[in-house]
């Protein structure tokens, strides 16, 4: 899944990458500059517990592609900055980055951290990027219906509907409290709205402290993080780490976890394939069939679907016989329209 990493300049998003990121990145994340890097999630327990159970040559645990935005300018701020309207498509999920800390070296709008106010912000700046972005389309569709060409009717009926999306972004709305129809949705997926994607909200917080409780906003997922000092923490050896994190008061590790928290608050699940050679995991939306996960794997898959043997890691894990798993009782057999669980490991029987 592809995530891009949002927020007003100087709130900690390039902390926060480089600590989830570490090892990974490709390029500096410099201010101003993007870095993009791709983010294996080693802490994945039932993956973990896959691997010992097969102990497989090659492992290959789920991937995020994560993309460091420079910071986008403030009201009141003179300095051009990012531009939301920028935000390529396929950014399926977005981070926004709230600063917690007081810092001295940018223009803030309100010195002191003030997470409400700049989340609320942040917000109204997102629905102005995709405002933007509606009134250019329905320009564009304006001149275009007038022609006879022979899109006319499909522009007619997207204009139709891009002067709702308009109105309601006017009226200060996110997207995402829209409710599209599904071919509404299809007709709009290549505009890439910001407020149409799922937010996780992370307020960056200082070494030693603390967010408000609640932060009003359309947010499918929140989770604070001290990440300076995590990233800091996480470079030590490991031998050194734990006695640092107990004399600074970090009682756990967040980045780590933030992978598995943002993809769950993003609705996807989890699946894993196995043997010997190769352990692999992989992931899609809630609510998805058996046969477009396997799609997931090979197109070959999804295409020749005949069944699946399904069971979970944890069942796999505990039988006691990873090499003649397959025979064990753990596994059952599932037609096209059984929906993936997290932890389902599978094997797909296919031809084509
Ligand atoms: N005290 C404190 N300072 C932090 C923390 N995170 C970041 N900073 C400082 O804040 C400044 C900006 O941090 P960055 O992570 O570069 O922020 P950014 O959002 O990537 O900045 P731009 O890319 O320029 O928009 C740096 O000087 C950091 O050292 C934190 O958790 N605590
Ligand atoms: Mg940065």
């Amino acid at each position: 899944m592809k995530i891009g990493f949002l927020g007003y300049k100087g709130s900690g998003k390039t902390t926060i990458f480089r600590a989830l990121a570490r090892g990974h990145a490709a390029g500096p994340g410099d201010p101003g500059r993007t870095a993009v890097a791709a983010v294996p999630d080693e802490v994945d327990a039932n993956f973990r517990l896959l691997c010992d159970t097969w102990q497989p040559k090659k492992r290959t645990p789920l991937g995020m592609e994560l993309t460091d935005f420079p910071g986008v300018a403030p009201a009141g701020d003179t300095d051009e900055g990012f531009k939301l309207t920028n935000v390529s498509v396929e950014i399926a999920g977005l981070v926004l980055v709230i600063r917690g800390f007081p810092c001295d070296q940018y223009f803030y709008p309100r010195p002191k951290p003030d997470p409400v106010a700049d989340t609320r912000d942040l917000v109204t700046d997102l629905v102005l990027a995709d405002l933007e972005k509606a009134l250019r389309r329905e320009g564009k569709l304006e001149v275009s219906v007038k022609k006879p060409t022979p899109k006319v009717e499909q522009d007619r009926r997207e204009l139709a509907l891009i002067r709702r999306v308009r109105t309601h972004l006017e009226a200060g709305q996110p997207l995402k409290t829209f409710g599209f129809l599904p071919e509404e949705a299809t007709l709009l997926r290549g505009f890439g709205f910001l407020t149409a994607k799922p937010w996780f909200l992370i307020v960056s917080l200082p070494d030693d402290g603390n967010a408000p409780a609640e932060i009003p906003g359309p947010f499918e997922g929140r989770c604070d993080v001290r990440a300076r000092l995590e990233g800091e923490l996480l470079d030590l050896p490991e031998e050194e780490r734990a006695e640092f994190a107990r004399d600074m008061g970090l009682h756990e590790f967040l980045v780590p976890g933030l992978p598995r928290r943002i993809t769950d608050a993003f609705g996807m699940v989890r699946f894993y394939v196995g043997s010997e050679k190769e352990v692999r995991a992989f992931e899609v939306e809630k609510g998805a069939n058996v046969a477009t996960a396997a799609g997931r794997i090979h197109t070959d898959f999804e295409r020749g679907f005949i069944r699946a043997e399904v069971t979970t890691c944890h069942d796999l894990a505990s039988s006691g016989d990873p090499r003649g798993a397959k025979a064990e009782k753990g596994w059952r057999v599932e037609g096209r329209e059984y929906r993936i669980r997290d932890g389902d490991v599978l094997n797909i029987r296919f031809s084509v």
